[in-house]
């Protein structure tokens, strides 16, 4: 129902004019959907980088994510919210968004990955597919291997997340999950137009 093609994950050590310029560049590359993760900043800061991407996506089409908070979603009325397997349960952070915003969770192995059939999300993101400098603390890497028996098991969309990049987009795309998200690939590229593009068209 919804596109995961290409779903770009925001860099927190952005300052707000290099996250402007980032998402101003990927949605005119062709990106599909965009989360906001913020880790560090306070939540006013987050609130704030939310409303600039609210107002910088709108009549664009492509949904605006939060990262594990969901008073911070509803604050901005965010399209959706991303979950971690700390974060507040899917069932009660559906409750309060309600049935027509995007619901996603991260699962780090196959029990997650088994756990999560049941619950009330629109997508799962499977982390990490490779390890990745972006996020150090992930315990497990599903791999090629591991991502495509996943896609084989799984009833809800995946969503690939984890060092992937250009040299190893193609070996994602052929395990039929549904959409890839990225850090660096984009925001750390010189311009974040072109590599969307060519992610995308390598998505394809
Ligand atoms: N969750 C699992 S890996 C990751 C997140 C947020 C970071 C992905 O960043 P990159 O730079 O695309 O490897
Ligand atoms: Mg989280």
């Amino acid at each position: 129902m919804y596109n995961y093609q290409l779903y770009l994950v925001t860099d927190e050590n952005q300052d707000l004019e290099q996250l402007e310029f980032v998402i101003r560049e990927a949605v005119a590359g062709g990106v599909t959907m965009v989360q906001l993760r913020e880790k560090h900043g306070d939540v006013r800061e987050f609130i704030k980088r939310a409303q600039v991407l609210k107002s910088l996506l709108s009549g664009t089409g492509v949904p605006l994510i939060i990262n594990d908070r969901v008073d911070v979603a509803l604050a901005v009325d965010a399209d959706g919210v991303h979950l971690g397997q700390s974060d507040m349960p899917a069932e009660l952070a559906r409750r309060l968004i309600g049935d027509d915003k995007i619901l996603g969770l991260s699962v780090e192995n196959e029990l997650q990955l088994e756990a999560a059939q049941s619950l009330p999300v629109d997508y799962l993101g499977l982390s990490a597919i490779f390890p990745t400098p972006t996020k150090t603390d992930t315990v497990h890497a599903w791999g090629i291997d591991g991502l495509a028996k996943a896609v084989v098991t799984s009833q809800l969309p995946l969503v690939a997340i984890g060092g992937i990049n250009e040299g190893n987009i193609k070996a994602i795309a052929d395990t039929g999950a549904a959409g890839i998200a990225l850090v660096s690939a984009i925001c750390h590229a010189e311009s974040p137009k072109a590599a969307s593009e060519s992610l995308l068209a390598l998505m394809r």
